[in-house]
């Protein structure tokens, strides 16, 4: 339950149907609160919320918080999974990637556990609402990001630019972008930053820390943000390690960032389960995206039974969610 909060001297309703801050309220709380005290009740759910709370408020504000949606141990498991590839992974060569961060990436392949993460049934059903009006979507990227002590903090960006920096229309979601916390995720750690509401702002908006808040986190909680919300990675002022899990997704039509294909050898892949590979891009991204040979299904590559499996209109009828999809295949079938 969202707790009653007074933020400058307004009140923010606890019930969650009236949880959200109002533009006013929002605008002066994010320009006149001190930094430390720039945590939003109102912008955490608890484990047990709702896909469609959770996704009112990540359409309003650009992100929510999930609170201690899976617990310790998993995060646990998934360190000593991970840890093995640690030394042999380097600093980022820029200012953008870090040059005190690290990122290891393969997560599904080396990392069992972290799968789980990645077919989580909240986080997904969040995603699949976000982003409706496509056929489809598919895993984006897996990394672990690592902030070390004196990490300072990464440009404020929208994760779309890396599509070419193209001006996507601000009504269409192209990914929906998860920061799971592997340690906690304090401010002074370096708490991911988040412009709220900017997702409207477009590519050449400029903001200042100023109009940022720290997605301020407990071990085990998500970060969910949609790709066209300015944010960055913040200054790890302490003497702790900052780590979140990076699991994004994306519509089934763009190009992925982490190529899911060469990433997860192939007899890995072949141990994993369909849903999986499907979310990694083992089947049609929309009508003929991604098919292999004589038009057949790209996961006769994975289980190589000798059945051809040809691809069609078909599949898409049973993914489409857009409109114009939907009127274009009438009479095809
Ligand atoms: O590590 C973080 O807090 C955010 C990283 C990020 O936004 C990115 O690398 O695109
Ligand atoms: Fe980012």
């Amino acid at each position: 339950m969202i707790a009653r909060q007074s933020i400058q001297g307004s009140i923010v309703d606890s019930e969650p149907s009236k949880h959200l801050l109002t533009e006013a309220a929002l605008a002066v709380y994010v320009r006149r609160t001190p930094i430390s005290e720039k945590t939003m009740a109102a912008d955490h759910l608890p484990a047990t919320a709702s896909i469609e709370d959770a996704v009112t408020i990540l359409r309003d504000l650009g992100y929510v918080i999930i609170d201690e949606l899976v617990p310790p141990e998993v995060m646990d498991k998934i360190q000593q999974e991970v840890d093995p590839y640690m030394p042999e992974v380097l600093f980022g060569n820029d200012n953008f990637l870090g040059k005190q961060t690290k990122r290891v990436g393969s997560l599904i392949a080396r990392s069992p556990t972290c799968r789980d993460l990645v077919m989580n049934q909240l986080v997904l059903g969040i995603t699949s609402k976000l982003l409706e009006r496509a056929s489809s979507y598919q895993v984006h990227l897996t990394q672990l990001i690592e902030l070390a002590p004196g990490s300072p903090a990464q440009k404020l960006h929208q994760d779309e630019l890396v599509w070419d920096m193209y001006d996507f229309p601000t009504d269409y979601h192209l990914q929906c972008n998860t920061l799971w916390a592997m340690t906690d995720y304090t401010e002074e750690m370096g708490a991911t930053r988040i412009v709220p509401r900017s997702q409207e702002a477009g590519k050449l908006a400029k903001f200042s820390f100023e109009d940022t808040i720290p997605a301020v986190m407990k071990r085990g909680s998500v970060l969910i943000y949609t790709g066209k919300v300015y944010h960055g990675a913040g200054e790890n002022k302490s003497n702790r390690i900052r780590q979140a899990l990076n699991l994004t997704y994306c519509v089934g039509w763009v190009r992925q960032e982490e190529n899911q294909y060469l990433s997860c050898p192939i007899e890995v892949a072949r141990t994993l389960p369909e849903d999986l590979l499907k979310l990694m891009g083992y089947r049609t991204g929309s009508f003929a995206l991604g098919y292999i040979r004589d038009f057949e299904d790209p996961m006769v590559a994975i289980r190589d039974d000798g059945e051809k499996r040809i691809v069609g209109t078909l599949e898409v009828k049973n993914m489409v969610q857009s409109e114009a999809t939907s009127t274009f295949l009438e009479g095809i079938n």
